[in-house]
């Protein structure tokens, strides 16, 4: 089953980032004991998402969102299983979901860290099971993939924000919105965040300027 939700998915650019069954008694979503993380690493949603939003009214809402539940929605129809969002009310944990199924541990930006795809990667759902799907145990390897930022010299990704928005403390989420609104956050705006693109590792999975602008326009709208 796995092989065959991993085969849907890629039609449209997404990938199976692993997956767990929850332990007895844990604080699981309802009726779920097991979770495949679904989601992207580099731009590969980009294309089909485009071709989607063409056929779209201009003023859809939400339109990444509204996309990923339709076409994750379709897997786990077929497959049995419900799916959630990243952006579902209340938040469900996906990166402590992702910490879990990929072993990946946060940059300083907060953003986890993947070893083949950087910062250039995120979650787009999760298909919720109410048992363990054929071949779970395929995916659920201990992973311990390596951590780049523990070798990194100078961590280039705490001083390229022109208002120094991310430190060691966190996230400063109003000081970096009153920036990219102003006159002279458009560079943020138009080509993403520049302490994100600092980031040395892997720029062939690095998003287009196209991409990078449409994420920032959905974190700060005017
Ligand atoms: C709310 C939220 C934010 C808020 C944080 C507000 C706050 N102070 O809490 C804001 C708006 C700041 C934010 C910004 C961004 N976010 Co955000 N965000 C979320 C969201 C929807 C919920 C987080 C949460 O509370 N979860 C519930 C708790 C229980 O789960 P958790 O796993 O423990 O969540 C922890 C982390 O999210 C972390 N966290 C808190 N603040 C921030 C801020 C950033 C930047 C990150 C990466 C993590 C992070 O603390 C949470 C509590 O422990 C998640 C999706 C999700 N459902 O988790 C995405 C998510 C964490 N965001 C993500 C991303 C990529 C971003 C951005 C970098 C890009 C963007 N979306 O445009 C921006 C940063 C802006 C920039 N300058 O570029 C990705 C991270 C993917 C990854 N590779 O790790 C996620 C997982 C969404 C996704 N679809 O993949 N985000
Ligand atoms: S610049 Fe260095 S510390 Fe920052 S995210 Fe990239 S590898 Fe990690
Ligand atoms: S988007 Fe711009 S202002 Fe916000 S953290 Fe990144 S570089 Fe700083």
């Amino acid at each position: 089953m796995i092989a065959e939700i991993s085969s849907q998915l890629a039609g449209n650019g997404l990938i199976l980032r692993g997956g767990f069954a929850f332990a007895p008694g844990e604080d699981a979503p309802a009726d779920a004991q097991s979770v495949l993380l679904v989601g992207h690493g580099g731009p590969s949603i980009w294309p089909h998402f485009e071709v989607w939003r063409e056929r779209q009214p201009p003023n859809l809402a939400d339109p990444l969102d509204t996309w990923s539940r339709e076409v994750i929605g379709e897997v786990a129809a077929r497959f049995g299983a419900r799916a959630v969002s990243p952006s579902d009310r209340p938040y469900l944990p996906f990166q402590q979901w992702a910490k879990r199924a990929e072993g990946l541990k946060p940059s300083p930006l907060g953003i986890l860290m993947h070893p083949e795809f950087g910062l250039w990667h995120a979650y787009r759902g999760a298909l919720l099971f109410a048992t363990s799907p054929d071949g779970l145990e395929q995916i659920i390897a201990v992973r311990t993939p390596i951590h780049l930022c523990d070798g990194c010299d100078g961590k280039p990704c705490l001083n390229a924000c022109p208002v120094d928005a991310y430190s060691r403390d966190g996230f400063d989420h109003q000081a970096c919105l009153k920036h990219v609104r102003s006159p002279a956050g458009i560079r943020c705006m138009d080509q993403g965040c520049f302490d994100r693109n600092a980031c040395p590792y892997a720029d062939a999975h690095r998003y287009s300027p196209a991409q990078q602008a449409f994420h920032m326009r959905a974190f700060a709208p005017r």
